[in-house]
């Protein structure tokens, strides 16, 4: 993720992206949904289950911008879903969707934080929203349950020690993950949920109807039929490209998917 330092001036300056951005629109979108339990086959965190989420928001950012141009012909746009360098979290929580919990999520007291963000940047000059405010007070629960310890505080804010963390292990890391961390991998085949599942803005609770709801978004649902563990160790070329189109689990590539895969049935014995 050497990209994200090289990146860093652009990523704090958006008018490096769009150079007549007055306004920046940030939505979030839920994902959330039971995860994948059956035994022998891959744990994948919940974003990944369904359709490539870059796909989905950036369809509902194009109707977004229709209906701006609609009103502003002149107007300038840009859509970002993880596929510029901009700081989605930050611009989010400006616009009021969410706080920085200790495991680093941007956290909606009402809806938790299982939903992705998308930004809109545009040269249309909207009123601004306040930005989010919250906190975790004294809980730790994620820091306690993060397998690798890679929830760290530093420059006194929590941060994510990427290095650490299965998320980063399983999807963008090439070649071995070390056997200490390979360990800790467990039973995760690509991503990992447990800063999240452990969270209590994500629990259901009577008096927040909206927190831990599962997502309406038919495309995020899982369809896919996951193949079990001991076929993904040896999925072919062909097998892969069928069972990743149009999903984010086809970011590891066929060989991160197969190290994955064999690192889980290690971890049974
Ligand atoms: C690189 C990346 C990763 C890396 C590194 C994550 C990390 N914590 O940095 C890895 C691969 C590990 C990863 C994992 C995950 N990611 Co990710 N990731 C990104 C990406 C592409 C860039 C983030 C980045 O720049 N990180 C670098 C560090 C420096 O940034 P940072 O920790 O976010 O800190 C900045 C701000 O948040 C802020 N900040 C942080 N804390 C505080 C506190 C205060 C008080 C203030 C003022 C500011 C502040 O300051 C920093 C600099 O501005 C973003 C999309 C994007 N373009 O923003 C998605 C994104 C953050 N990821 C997302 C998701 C869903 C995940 C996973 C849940 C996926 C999974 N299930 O496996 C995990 C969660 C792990 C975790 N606990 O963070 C979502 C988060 C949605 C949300 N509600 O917060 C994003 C926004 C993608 C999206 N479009 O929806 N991710
Ligand atoms: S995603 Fe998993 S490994 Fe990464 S910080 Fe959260 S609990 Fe730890
Ligand atoms: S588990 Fe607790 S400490 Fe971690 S983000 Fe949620 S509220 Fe904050």
């Amino acid at each position: 993720m050497g990209y994200l330092e090289t990146q860093l001036p652009l990523k704090s300056d958006p008018l490096h992206l769009l150079p007549s951005a007055r306004s920046i629109i940030a939505v979030g979108l839920n994902y959330n949904q039971d995860p994948e339990t059956r035994p022998d086959h891959p744990k994948i965190a919940r974003y990944a289950l369904g359709r490539d989420y870059h796909k989905v928001i950036r369809g509902k950012l194009k109707r977004l911008t229709g209906w701006i141009e609609a009103n502003h012909p002149e107007a300038e746009t840009r859509a970002c879903v993880d596929s510029a360098p901009i700081f989605e979290r930050d611009y989010a929580n400006l616009a009021g969707l969410g706080w920085f919990g200790k495991n680093t999520m941007l956290i909606n007291s009402q809806r938790g934080s299982w939903f992705f963000i998308g930004l809109l940047l545009t040269s249309v000059e909207f009123q601004p929203d306040a930005p989010a405010v919250g906190g975790c007070g004294t809980c730790r629960k994620c820091i306690d349950a993060c397998p690798t310890g890679a929830i760290v505080q530093r420059d006194s804010r929590w941060q994510v020690d990427a290095r650490r963390c299965i998320s980063y292990l399983t999807i963008e890391h090439a070649g071995e993950i070390e056997p200490d961390l390979s360990r800790e991998v467990g039973t995760w085949t690509f991503g990992c949920d447990v800063c999240q599942e452990v969270c209590p803005f994500n629990a259901v609770r009577e008096s927040q109807p909206l927190r831990a709801m599962t997502t309406r978004e038919r495309d995020f649902l899982n369809r896919r039929q996951w193949p079990s563990l001991r076929d993904l160790v040896e999925i072919s070329s062909e097998d892969w490209d069928g069972l990743t189109q149009g999903s984010a689990v086809r970011r590891t590539g066929i060989k991160g998917l197969r190290r994955n895969a064999r690192i889980n049935l290690d971890n049974q014995d």
